[in-house]
Protein backbone atom coordinates (compact mmCIF):
# COMPACT_ATOMS: atom_id res chain seq x y z
CA UNK A 1 0.00 0.00 0.00
CA UNK A 2 0.89 3.14 -0.81
CA UNK A 3 1.63 5.62 2.14
CA UNK A 4 1.09 9.70 1.79
CA UNK A 5 4.88 11.22 2.55
CA UNK A 6 4.82 12.01 6.30
CA UNK A 7 7.07 15.09 5.14
CA UNK A 8 4.45 16.51 3.00
CA UNK A 9 1.76 15.88 5.73
CA UNK A 10 3.46 17.67 8.62
CA UNK A 11 4.05 20.38 5.73
CA UNK A 12 -0.03 20.87 4.79
CA UNK A 13 -1.45 19.60 8.02
CA UNK A 14 1.22 19.91 10.58
CA UNK A 15 1.78 22.16 13.56
CA UNK A 16 4.77 22.04 16.23
CA UNK A 17 3.37 21.31 19.01
CA UNK A 18 -0.30 20.40 18.59
CA UNK A 19 0.02 18.11 15.31
CA UNK A 20 2.80 16.12 14.05
CA UNK A 21 2.73 12.83 11.51
CA UNK A 22 5.21 10.27 11.54
CA UNK A 23 5.44 6.73 10.33
CA UNK A 24 4.54 3.87 12.73
CA UNK A 25 4.39 0.19 12.85
CA UNK A 26 5.01 -0.84 9.44
CA UNK A 27 5.05 2.84 7.63
CA UNK A 28 1.50 3.49 8.88
CA UNK A 29 1.35 6.87 8.87
CA UNK A 30 0.23 7.95 12.49
CA UNK A 31 -1.25 11.52 13.52
CA UNK A 32 -0.21 12.99 17.02
CA UNK A 33 -3.11 15.02 18.65
CA UNK A 34 -1.89 17.26 21.72
CA UNK A 35 -3.48 19.60 23.46
CA UNK A 36 -3.25 21.08 27.75
CA UNK A 37 -5.64 18.06 28.44
CA UNK A 38 -4.16 14.99 26.36
CA UNK A 39 -2.86 13.28 23.40
CA UNK A 40 -3.91 10.59 21.07
CA UNK A 41 -2.48 8.54 18.23
CA UNK A 42 -4.49 7.92 15.07
CA UNK A 43 -3.82 5.86 12.23
CA UNK A 44 -4.72 7.01 8.75
CA UNK A 45 -5.03 2.98 7.63
CA UNK A 46 -8.56 2.40 9.59
CA UNK A 47 -8.96 5.47 10.64
CA UNK A 48 -8.13 3.95 13.73
CA UNK A 49 -7.39 5.80 16.95
CA UNK A 50 -5.00 3.93 18.20
CA UNK A 51 -4.19 5.34 21.70
CA UNK A 52 -5.30 7.95 24.14
CA UNK A 53 -3.86 9.16 26.93
CA UNK A 54 -5.64 12.25 28.99
CA UNK A 55 -2.69 14.74 31.13
CA UNK A 56 -2.66 13.20 34.27
CA UNK A 57 -3.65 9.47 33.33
CA UNK A 58 -2.17 6.38 31.91
CA UNK A 59 -3.30 5.17 28.35
CA UNK A 60 -7.52 4.79 28.21
CA UNK A 61 -7.34 2.37 25.17
CA UNK A 62 -6.11 -1.28 24.65
CA UNK A 63 -3.42 -1.85 21.74
CA UNK A 64 -2.57 -5.85 22.02
CA UNK A 65 1.32 -6.47 21.91
CA UNK A 66 0.35 -8.94 19.40
CA UNK A 67 -1.55 -6.64 16.74
CA UNK A 68 -0.85 -7.01 12.98
CA UNK A 69 -0.36 -3.12 11.32
CA UNK A 70 -0.80 -5.02 7.66
CA UNK A 71 -2.90 -3.62 4.93
CA UNK A 72 -6.03 -5.90 4.60
CA UNK A 73 -5.91 -6.89 8.82
CA UNK A 74 -7.72 -5.16 11.36
CA UNK A 75 -5.34 -3.49 14.05
CA UNK A 76 -6.46 -5.17 17.49
CA UNK A 77 -7.50 -2.90 20.34
CA UNK A 78 -7.43 0.91 20.16
CA UNK A 79 -10.96 1.90 18.79
CA UNK A 80 -11.62 -0.07 14.97
CA UNK A 81 -14.61 1.44 13.15
CA UNK A 82 -16.90 -0.83 12.17
CA UNK A 83 -18.59 0.07 9.05
CA UNK A 84 -20.81 -0.40 6.35
CA UNK A 85 -21.02 -3.63 8.60
CA UNK A 86 -21.19 -4.70 12.09
CA UNK A 87 -20.21 -8.34 13.38
CA UNK A 88 -20.05 -10.60 10.16
CA UNK A 89 -21.38 -10.00 6.71
CA UNK A 90 -25.09 -10.61 6.83
CA UNK A 91 -24.95 -12.71 3.82
CA UNK A 92 -21.48 -13.36 2.61
CA UNK A 93 -19.15 -15.24 5.27
CA UNK A 94 -15.90 -14.77 3.24
CA UNK A 95 -15.93 -10.91 3.86
CA UNK A 96 -14.62 -9.52 6.90
CA UNK A 97 -15.94 -9.23 9.97
CA UNK A 98 -16.71 -5.35 10.92
CA UNK A 99 -17.10 -4.26 7.15
CA UNK A 100 -14.07 -2.77 5.05
CA UNK A 101 -13.63 0.93 7.02
CA UNK A 102 -11.03 -0.31 9.50
CA UNK A 103 -9.20 -2.34 6.15
CA UNK A 104 -8.65 0.98 4.18
CA UNK A 105 -6.35 3.71 4.13
CA UNK A 106 -8.38 6.75 5.12
CA UNK A 107 -7.61 10.53 2.92
CA UNK A 108 -6.59 13.13 5.36
CA UNK A 109 -8.91 16.34 5.15
CA UNK A 110 -8.21 18.95 7.28
CA UNK A 111 -6.30 19.04 11.17
CA UNK A 112 -7.12 22.43 13.33
CA UNK A 113 -6.54 23.57 16.71
CA UNK A 114 -7.86 26.74 19.32
CA UNK A 115 -6.65 27.03 22.61
CA UNK A 116 -8.65 24.37 23.67
CA UNK A 117 -9.09 21.95 21.09
CA UNK A 118 -7.13 19.79 18.49
CA UNK A 119 -9.11 17.96 15.54
CA UNK A 120 -7.92 15.75 12.89
CA UNK A 121 -10.89 15.11 10.00
CA UNK A 122 -10.50 11.62 7.85
CA UNK A 123 -12.18 10.58 5.01
CA UNK A 124 -13.41 7.44 3.02
CA UNK A 125 -14.94 7.18 -0.27
CA UNK A 126 -16.34 4.79 -2.42
CA UNK A 127 -13.77 2.81 -4.61
CA UNK A 128 -14.03 0.43 -7.65
CA UNK A 129 -13.00 -2.09 -5.04
CA UNK A 130 -15.40 -1.06 -2.04
CA UNK A 131 -18.09 -1.13 -4.67
CA UNK A 132 -17.65 -4.42 -5.40
CA UNK A 133 -18.30 -5.82 -1.85
CA UNK A 134 -20.97 -2.79 -1.16
CA UNK A 135 -22.72 -1.81 -4.73
CA UNK A 136 -23.63 2.29 -3.14
CA UNK A 137 -21.59 5.44 -3.44
CA UNK A 138 -21.08 6.93 0.06
CA UNK A 139 -18.56 9.10 2.02
CA UNK A 140 -17.67 8.74 5.51
CA UNK A 141 -16.10 11.49 7.44
CA UNK A 142 -14.47 10.83 10.77
CA UNK A 143 -13.97 13.72 13.34
CA UNK A 144 -11.70 12.91 16.07
CA UNK A 145 -10.76 16.00 18.56
CA UNK A 146 -9.25 16.53 21.92
CA UNK A 147 -10.82 18.89 24.61
CA UNK A 148 -10.76 17.13 28.03
CA UNK A 149 -12.32 14.56 26.41
CA UNK A 150 -11.38 12.25 23.36
CA UNK A 151 -14.10 12.74 20.83
CA UNK A 152 -14.78 10.63 17.52
CA UNK A 153 -17.55 11.26 15.25
CA UNK A 154 -18.59 9.52 12.17
CA UNK A 155 -20.81 10.64 9.59
CA UNK A 156 -22.27 8.16 6.66
CA UNK A 157 -23.40 10.59 3.47
CA UNK A 158 -25.44 8.74 1.36
CA UNK A 159 -23.96 9.15 -2.19
CA UNK A 160 -26.10 6.95 -4.32
CA UNK A 161 -28.96 7.68 -6.72
CA UNK A 162 -30.56 4.66 -4.57
CA UNK A 163 -31.60 4.42 -0.67
CA UNK A 164 -28.81 2.22 1.55
CA UNK A 165 -28.69 0.62 4.91
CA UNK A 166 -25.89 0.06 7.16
CA UNK A 167 -24.63 -1.03 10.44
CA UNK A 168 -21.45 0.30 12.09
CA UNK A 169 -20.21 0.73 15.72
CA UNK A 170 -17.25 2.51 17.32
CA UNK A 171 -15.57 -0.51 18.42
CA UNK A 172 -13.36 0.79 21.72
CA UNK A 173 -10.61 -1.11 23.51
CA UNK A 174 -10.69 -0.11 26.80
CA UNK A 175 -7.38 -0.84 28.86
CA UNK A 176 -8.22 -1.97 32.44
CA UNK A 177 -5.82 -3.18 35.02
CA UNK A 178 -7.81 -6.25 36.09
CA UNK A 179 -10.87 -7.27 33.92
CA UNK A 180 -11.84 -8.91 37.44
CA UNK A 181 -11.67 -5.78 39.14
CA UNK A 182 -14.16 -3.46 36.78
CA UNK A 183 -17.60 -2.53 36.93
CA UNK A 184 -19.90 -0.96 34.03
CA UNK A 185 -22.76 1.41 35.58
CA UNK A 186 -25.02 2.44 33.86
CA UNK A 187 -27.04 -0.62 32.47
CA UNK A 188 -28.77 -1.36 35.18
CA UNK A 189 -32.64 -2.50 33.96
CA UNK A 190 -31.15 -2.62 30.63
CA UNK A 191 -32.30 -5.46 28.43
CA UNK A 192 -29.85 -7.25 26.58
CA UNK A 193 -29.33 -9.73 23.91
CA UNK A 194 -26.54 -12.35 24.37
CA UNK A 195 -24.80 -12.01 20.90
CA UNK A 196 -23.34 -15.69 21.96
CA UNK A 197 -27.15 -17.65 22.25
CA UNK A 198 -29.50 -15.40 20.93
CA UNK A 199 -30.89 -15.00 24.10
CA UNK A 200 -32.97 -12.40 25.33
CA UNK A 201 -31.76 -10.50 29.24
CA UNK A 202 -31.76 -7.66 31.70
CA UNK A 203 -29.22 -6.30 33.28
CA UNK A 204 -29.52 -6.09 37.32
CA UNK A 205 -27.00 -3.47 38.60
CA UNK A 206 -23.77 -2.99 37.37
CA UNK A 207 -22.11 -5.43 35.20
CA UNK A 208 -19.17 -7.45 35.85
CA UNK A 209 -17.31 -9.52 33.49
CA UNK A 210 -16.65 -13.18 34.76
CA UNK A 211 -16.69 -15.33 31.52
CA UNK A 212 -17.20 -14.48 27.50
CA UNK A 213 -19.12 -11.70 27.31
CA UNK A 214 -20.70 -10.74 24.06
CA UNK A 215 -24.40 -8.78 24.17
CA UNK A 216 -26.17 -6.27 22.64
CA UNK A 217 -27.73 -3.44 25.50
CA UNK A 218 -30.19 -1.11 25.14
CA UNK A 219 -28.98 1.13 28.19
CA UNK A 220 -32.09 3.72 29.51
CA UNK A 221 -29.62 6.68 28.61
CA UNK A 222 -26.90 6.90 25.82
CA UNK A 223 -24.02 6.64 28.64
CA UNK A 224 -22.23 4.77 30.92
CA UNK A 225 -19.11 4.36 33.24
CA UNK A 226 -16.24 1.90 33.69
CA UNK A 227 -15.10 2.07 37.03
CA UNK A 228 -11.74 0.46 37.25
CA UNK A 229 -10.77 -0.29 40.87
CA UNK A 230 -7.95 -1.47 39.72
CA UNK A 231 -6.71 1.76 38.11
CA UNK A 232 -8.62 3.91 40.65
CA UNK A 233 -10.09 5.60 36.99
CA UNK A 234 -13.79 6.05 36.11
CA UNK A 235 -13.83 6.39 32.26
CA UNK A 236 -17.38 8.07 31.37
CA UNK A 237 -18.54 7.50 28.11
CA UNK A 238 -21.58 9.68 26.32
CA UNK A 239 -22.74 8.42 22.32
CA UNK A 240 -25.48 9.50 20.19
CA UNK A 241 -26.53 8.32 16.61
CA UNK A 242 -27.49 5.00 18.54
CA UNK A 243 -29.55 3.63 21.14
CA UNK A 244 -27.20 0.46 21.36
CA UNK A 245 -23.88 -0.66 22.61
CA UNK A 246 -22.52 -3.68 22.49
CA UNK A 247 -19.83 -5.10 25.55
CA UNK A 248 -17.64 -7.38 24.42
CA UNK A 249 -14.64 -9.75 26.07
CA UNK A 250 -12.97 -12.71 24.59
CA UNK A 251 -12.42 -14.14 27.71
CA UNK A 252 -9.66 -17.37 27.82
CA UNK A 253 -10.92 -20.10 25.15
CA UNK A 254 -11.20 -16.89 22.33
CA UNK A 255 -8.50 -15.26 23.81
CA UNK A 256 -6.39 -18.29 22.80
CA UNK A 257 -7.91 -18.59 19.49
CA UNK A 258 -7.03 -15.06 18.67
CA UNK A 259 -3.34 -15.40 16.48
CA UNK A 260 -3.09 -11.19 17.08
CA UNK A 261 -4.12 -11.21 20.93
CA UNK A 262 -2.58 -12.74 23.84
CA UNK A 263 -3.59 -15.60 25.69
CA UNK A 264 -3.92 -13.50 28.94
CA UNK A 265 -4.72 -10.24 27.31
CA UNK A 266 -8.52 -10.52 27.76
CA UNK A 267 -7.74 -9.63 31.62
CA UNK A 268 -6.32 -5.69 30.53
CA UNK A 269 -9.16 -4.85 27.80
CA UNK A 270 -12.97 -4.56 28.00
CA UNK A 271 -14.79 -3.29 24.34
CA UNK A 272 -18.10 -0.99 25.15
CA UNK A 273 -18.90 -0.60 21.44
CA UNK A 274 -21.82 2.13 20.92
CA UNK A 275 -23.08 0.86 18.00
CA UNK A 276 -26.27 1.00 14.95
CA UNK A 277 -26.35 -3.45 15.07
CA UNK A 278 -29.40 -5.17 14.56
CA UNK A 279 -32.45 -3.29 14.64
CA UNK A 280 -30.72 -0.30 14.78
CA UNK A 281 -29.60 -0.21 11.41
CA UNK A 282 -29.68 2.95 9.61
CA UNK A 283 -31.43 3.44 6.02
CA UNK A 284 -30.30 6.87 4.34
CA UNK A 285 -32.04 7.89 1.12
CA UNK A 286 -29.67 9.72 -1.52
CA UNK A 287 -27.76 13.17 -0.16
CA UNK A 288 -28.89 11.85 3.51
CA UNK A 289 -26.28 11.90 6.26
CA UNK A 290 -26.06 9.95 9.65
CA UNK A 291 -23.73 10.91 12.62
CA UNK A 292 -22.42 8.34 15.78
CA UNK A 293 -20.80 10.08 17.98
CA UNK A 294 -18.93 8.73 21.59
CA UNK A 295 -16.71 10.69 23.86
CA UNK A 296 -14.88 9.34 26.45
CA UNK A 297 -13.82 11.08 29.60
CA UNK A 298 -11.23 9.89 32.14
CA UNK A 299 -11.66 10.77 36.21
CA UNK A 300 -9.81 9.78 38.72
CA UNK A 301 -12.48 7.45 40.60
O1 LIG B 1 -18.13 -6.46 18.98
C1 LIG B 1 -18.04 -7.78 19.44
C2 LIG B 1 -17.54 -8.64 18.29
O2 LIG B 1 -18.44 -8.61 17.22
C3 LIG B 1 -17.31 -10.04 18.81
O3 LIG B 1 -18.34 -10.89 18.41
C4 LIG B 1 -15.94 -10.40 18.23
O4 LIG B 1 -16.05 -10.85 16.90
C5 LIG B 1 -15.28 -9.01 18.33
O5 LIG B 1 -16.29 -8.14 17.83
C6 LIG B 1 -13.94 -8.95 17.64
O6 LIG B 1 -14.11 -8.66 16.31
P1 LIG B 1 -12.77 -8.56 15.42
O7 LIG B 1 -13.23 -8.58 14.02
O8 LIG B 1 -12.11 -7.27 15.82
O9 LIG B 1 -11.93 -9.75 15.81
Amino acid sequence: MNYPDIAILNQRFGTPGRIAFRAGEAGLPIAALVNKAGSCEVSLYGGHVLGYRPTGHGPVLFLSKHSLFEPGKPIRGGVPICWPWFGPHPDDKAQPVHGFARLNQWELRATEYTSETTELRLALTDSELTRRVWPYAFELTLRVWLDDKLNLELTTENRDARPFTFTQGFHPYFLVRDIAAVAVHGLANAPFVNRLTGEHGRQEGALVIGAETDRLYTPPEPRCALLDAGLKRTLALAFSGTDKMVVWNPWIEKARAMKDFGDDEYTRMLCLEPANAGEAAVTLAPGQRHALTLSVQATLA
